[in-house]
């Protein structure tokens, strides 16, 4: 049984060997180890660590993968920094199986500014099965280009792009892998389904501009866990269209804590429906858990929420709700929040409101519900709760005392 299978994968190599020799090309394409799949190995394509820049023969190694018809086709980046500017991996691939993309190695971003003209730098797009993997870094070099930000002062601003970007993904994993200083977002999820983020480190500094951990966005079925994410904007940031989104086991901070919003932003977005936030901790970020609508937005639905077990520590705003967001607008926001649950969530608040519903005059925020809230402030004033049209249900322990 044993001869007989390496005959046939012996068989098999001997095949591909005959066949790339024939073509020349593609002589990475040969199962260098069976039980591996076949490794499509970047430096085989002619990438080199230092600063050159390895793009063709990135997008020259995904290509070969993603038309390898075989099983588990493997892009591997071996240990060493090669310096990369936009790339774009595209389907669909022809395997049956998900296609590996193993990051040993560092992936730099060229400091280029104008290298860059799409949402992301390293964009997946049209993937039915990934799996990006490896324990190697993905560096931004957003240190390069933050400087160019302008989205505190222009409303229109043009986003740096994300270090990974994902666009009509499927059936997809990213573990295992550590992101620094992104142009913009580290790692965003759109029109995606069914993706799960897991065994993350994402870490930027504190004062980076829009550097979100997480963006997901008009995707559905995403889950994120067991990651840490220290960044200058939102941990994880929920945008429109985000369904049946679950973050468990993710610690936050410092940044700007983890975020539903900021919603309403265009015309006729889609709805935010079905999020669970669990077990997760926050350590001195600027808000806990926060969902933000903007005031003049158009209508749509933030409904289905649950906030469970979330430990704060030195948390400004540790639960907030804001639909007067960007506040440039004289008319109300028009996304109606519902169904929210904040269940167990104890720890520090650096701000004595701790507790902030600032909800929309036009459509109040309906069935909040609170219980077992067990926070304690670091400064001297009483812990309050303040709330503007919220529907609110309080159950077990509640500090602060809620607003009724
Ligand atoms: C929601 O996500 C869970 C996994 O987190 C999955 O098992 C379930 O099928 C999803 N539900 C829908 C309606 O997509
Ligand atoms: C590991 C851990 O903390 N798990 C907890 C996650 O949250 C649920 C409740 O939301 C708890 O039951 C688990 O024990």
């Amino acid at each position: 049984m044993a001869m007989a299978k390496r005959r046939v994968s012996s068989t098999i190599a001997t095949v591909l060997i005959v066949i790339c020799t024939a073509l020349a090309s593609c002589n990475a394409a040969v199962p260098l180890r069976p039980d591996l799949g076949a490794i499509f190995n970047v430096v085989t394509f002619g990438a080199k660590p230092g600063k050159s820049d390895s793009s063709q023969a990135f997008m020259k190694a995904w290509n070969a993968a993603c038309n390898y018809v075989g099983p588990r086709a493997r892009v591997f980046v071996p240990p060493g920094i090669f310096t990369l500017g936009e790339l774009l991996f595209e389907g669909p691939c022809k395997s049956q199986n998900p296609i590996i993309f193993q990051v040993a190695g560092t992936l730099q971003a060229v400091s280029d500014v104008s290298a860059f003209s799409s949402q992301g730098w390293i964009s997946f797009d049209t993937v039915d099965g990934l799996i990006i993997t490896g324990g190697g870094i993905i560096d931004g070099q957003g240190q390069n280009v933050w400087q160019y930000n302008d989205c505190k002062d222009n409303g229109d601003c043009v986003h740096l792009p994300a270090s990974i970007h994902f666009d009509d993904v499927k059936n997809a994993k990213i573990k295992g892998l550590n992101f620094v200083n992104a142009m913009g977002f580290h790692l965003h999820i759109s029109n995606s389904y069914l993706v799960r983020a897991h065994s993350l480190t994402i870490t930027a500094p504190e004062s980076s501009p829009n550097t979100d951990g997480l963006h997901i966005s008009k995707s559905n079925t995403v889950k994120v866990a067991r990651s840490t994410i220290r960044t200058g904007d939102d941990c994880v940031s929920i945008g429109q269209g985000a369904t049946n989104v679950t973050i468990n086991k993710v610690t936050c901070g410092p940044g700007h804590g983890i975020s539903v919003g900021s919603l309403g932003k265009l015309p006729n977005e889609m709805d935010v429906k079905g999020l669970i936030v669990k077990n997760c901790t926050l350590q001195g970020t600027t808000n806990g858990i926060r969902i933000k609508t903007y005031a003049g937005s158009g209508p749509s639905v933030a409904a289905g929420m649950l906030f469970s077990n979330i430990v704060m520590e030195n948390v400004l705003n540790p639960i907030i709700i804001d639909q007067n967001y960007g506040g440039s607008s004289n008319k109300p926001s028009q996304v109606r929040i519902s169904d929210v649950i904040y269940d167990n969530i104890r720890g520090t608040t650096n701000t004595a409101v701790a507790v902030n519903l600032k909800c929309s005059p036009s459509v109040p925020c309906q069935n909040v519900h609170f219980t077992n809230i067990n926070l304690k402030y670091t400064g001297t004033n009483t812990l309050s709760s303040t709330c503007a049209n919220a529907q609110v249900i309080s159950t077990g322990v509640q500090f602060p005392t809620p607003c009724l």
